[in-house]
């Protein structure tokens, strides 16, 4: 099913690459992350080196791209045909260049099929860095935003395009408080959350070293 049925059979296996059968889409390959917090996370974003260029478009973004080895997404579809599993949690993990660490933590995380746009619910904050993504602050709250690519605008709490403006796929609203598929920066930048963003640590004008989004069944 996941890297969390993975790591429940055997608590002892490694991270790395692991073939997993999901309904409707079969057997797809995914990273686990089988240390942090506990283990079983299957992750669904990774950057770390600026290998991979993010700056994709929606058929992109919904079929996954990158190198699970590296850096990648691993596709709109496969998350939500693993999400639709059971209930999941949500954990995101960054670095800055001063090798400086932060974490967010969701106990409730959902991605919708195509037709909603992927539309996403997140609740259930805990971490040790200020709440980025359900905070209420009415243009950057993540929860119930449908995902936006530059050709494919479904942010209609901005007029223009988010995507194409930042640079990225994302679940933007107008835009948004951490900007993770964005441009790979590396460090400080006069450019305003183009970067590889979280505002409520780094600000906008920093872009991260590494970032990794992943979920774990929990139910
Ligand atoms: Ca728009």
């Amino acid at each position: 099913m996941d890297c969390t049925s993975l790591h429940n059979i055997n608590c002892g296996l490694n991270s790395g690459l692991y073939r997993i059968k999901l309904p409707f889409l079969g057997h797809v390959s995914v990273f686990c992350d089988m240390e942090t917090d506990g283990g079983g996370w299957t992750v669904f974003q990774k950057r770390q080196d600026g290998s991979v260029d993010f700056y994709r478009p929606w058929i992109e973004y919904k079929n996954g791209f990158g190198n699970l080895r590296s850096e990648f997404w691993l596709g709109n579809e496969k998350l939500h045909h693993l999400l639709s599993q059971g209930r999941y949690e949500m954990r995101m993990d960054m670095e800055d260049f001063d090798n400086q660490t932060r974490y967010v933590k969701y106990t409730s995380f959902n991605v919708g099929n195509e037709s909603t746009k992927y539309i996403v619910t997140i609740s259930g904050f805990s971490g040790n860095v200020e709440d980025c993504f359900t905070s209420s602050t009415t243009n950057n709250n993540m929860n119930n935003t449908k995902f936006s690519t530059w050709d494919e605008d479904n942010d209609s709490l901005f007029t223009g395009s988010c995507a194409a403006l930042k640079k990225s796929g994302w679940w933007h609203s107008a835009c948004n408080c951490a900007n993770p598929n964005g441009r790979y920066l590396a460090g400080e930048t006069t450019l305003s959350n183009v970067g590889v963003t979280y505002h409520h640590w780094r600000t906008k004008f920093y872009s991260l070293k590494s970032t990794r989004f992943m979920v774990r069944r929990v139910a």
